[in-house]
């Protein structure tokens, strides 16, 4: 199949599975073409079977916003007619689903049908598309998607309740290729984290407030105070500076390291022992999967879709948005000793085998040849 997809080409989680899916697809033979502002951070280094094409968004003095939609649409018709696609997949609605929307329109009245899928993410529902200011544009070209699929129940429900959505939403979780995940640790960085064989707790997010960093600040408070551990915050974002301050005010900013974006979160993920994800919301959380796919367990919110993932006492535990004392306790009872770790390891390790990439892709290359 000849496959466009669009998606945002940062570090979100919603750019991360798009990536992933369009390689894994590839991978299968498929000739996948990105259409984004920016290369995927994920699609690096050559692939056959992939076409990356850049939206140019020129400036002119009129315009104080440049018209990205607009630009996005333009791009979508050009390359979806130049290179004979057979369908489009957009990730995350806004404003993807609206500028293919307009885009089929365009090749509708050239005789050309262009089946368009999109996949919600997340924020593009619970947050950014229920806000007044993009809802009934959200909602209108999620209806007019001729397959609208979300990566969790949890997700699924929501859409339903915060719009008039008249169309069957799929779900198809997201997914994790666990080999690639399944990595020994690389003992000198290890070391240079650790040095002295503590727990090594861990957080990625894009820092936003609804990540709650302060409260994982203050869960790695509490667990040091009874088993040594340091802590790596990886990625970064608006909450970056009150989670240094708060650390600081605690007293534990040397058992904390900032290391920023990064893209081997599989060597990463490697030396940690726990995962700490207290969310307000997520709708799936694909960083928790990460983490379990590489044998770390996860301490997490109840919210959304998490509850859907961790299972709580086997891969993790997961307590109310806020329980900073919960979540600290839990993770206490699962760093103590190492055969409780170790067991908690292997099952969350086990557990990912049921998202992996072999037995998700599928599942959309399934709802692509419906279209065919
Ligand atoms: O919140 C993020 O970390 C970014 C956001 C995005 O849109 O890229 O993530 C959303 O999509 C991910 C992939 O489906 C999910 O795993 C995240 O849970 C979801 N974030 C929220 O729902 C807040």
């Amino acid at each position: 199949m000849r496959i466009g997809i669009v998606c945002y080409p940062t570090f979100g989680g919603s750019g991360v599975l798009a990536t992933e899916l369009g390689k894994a697809l590839a991978q299968k033979g498929h000739l996948v073409h990105f259409i984004t502002y920016q290369q995927p951070v994920r699609l690096n280094g050559f692939i056959p079977n992939i076409s990356y094409h850049e939206v140019q968004v020129p400036t002119y003095p009129l315009f104080d916003y440049p018209p990205y939609e607009t630009a996005l649409a333009s791009t979508m018709v050009d390359v979806i007619k130049n290179n004979n696609l057979d369908l489009l997949h957009v990730h995350y609605a806004i404003p993807h689903a609206s500028a293919a929307y307009m885009a089929k329109k365009i090749l509708e009245q050239e005789g050309k049908n262009i089946p368009v899928i999109t996949t919600l993410h997340g924020t593009d529902i619970t947050l950014v598309g229920r806000d007044k200011t993009y809802a009934p544009v959200v909602a209108f070209s999620i209806n007019q998607s001729d397959a609208i699929t979300a990566v969790s129940n949890d997700l699924r429900d929501e859409t339903y309740k915060i719009f008039d959505i008249e169309k069957d939403i799929k779900v198809i979780y997201n997914f994790v290729d666990v080999q690639r995940f399944n990595r020994k640790p690389i003992d000198a960085f290890k070391k240079v984290i650790a040095p002295n064989g503590e727990r090594v707790l861990l957080h990625a997010s894009n820092f936003r407030k609804l990540k709650r960093v302060l409260d994982v600040v203050k869960i790695f408070y509490e667990v040091q105070k009874e088993v040594p551990s340091k802590l790596l915050f990886v990625g970064d974002g608006p909450e970056r500076q009150a989670a240094e301050e708060l650390a600081r005010s605690l007293g534990v900013c040397d058992e904390i390291r900032f290391v920023g974006k990064q893209e081997q979160m599989e060597d990463i993920l490697a030396i940690a022992d726990l995962f700490l994800l207290p969310s307000e919301y997520e709708s799936f959380g694909l960083a928790a999967l990460e983490a379990m796919a590489s044998g770390v367990p996860v301490i997490s919110t109840n919210a959304g879709g998490l509850k859907e993932i961790n299972i709580d006492g086997e891969t993790g535990y997961m307590a109310n948005v806020g329980d900073v004392l919960t979540m600290s306790r839990k993770a206490l009872d699962i760093l103590r000793d190492n055969g409780t770790l170790d067991a908690f390891k292997k099952r969350a390790a086990v557990h990912a085998k049921k998202y992996d990439i072999a037995n998700i892709v599928p599942l959309y290359e399934e709802l692509y040849e419906r279209f065919l």
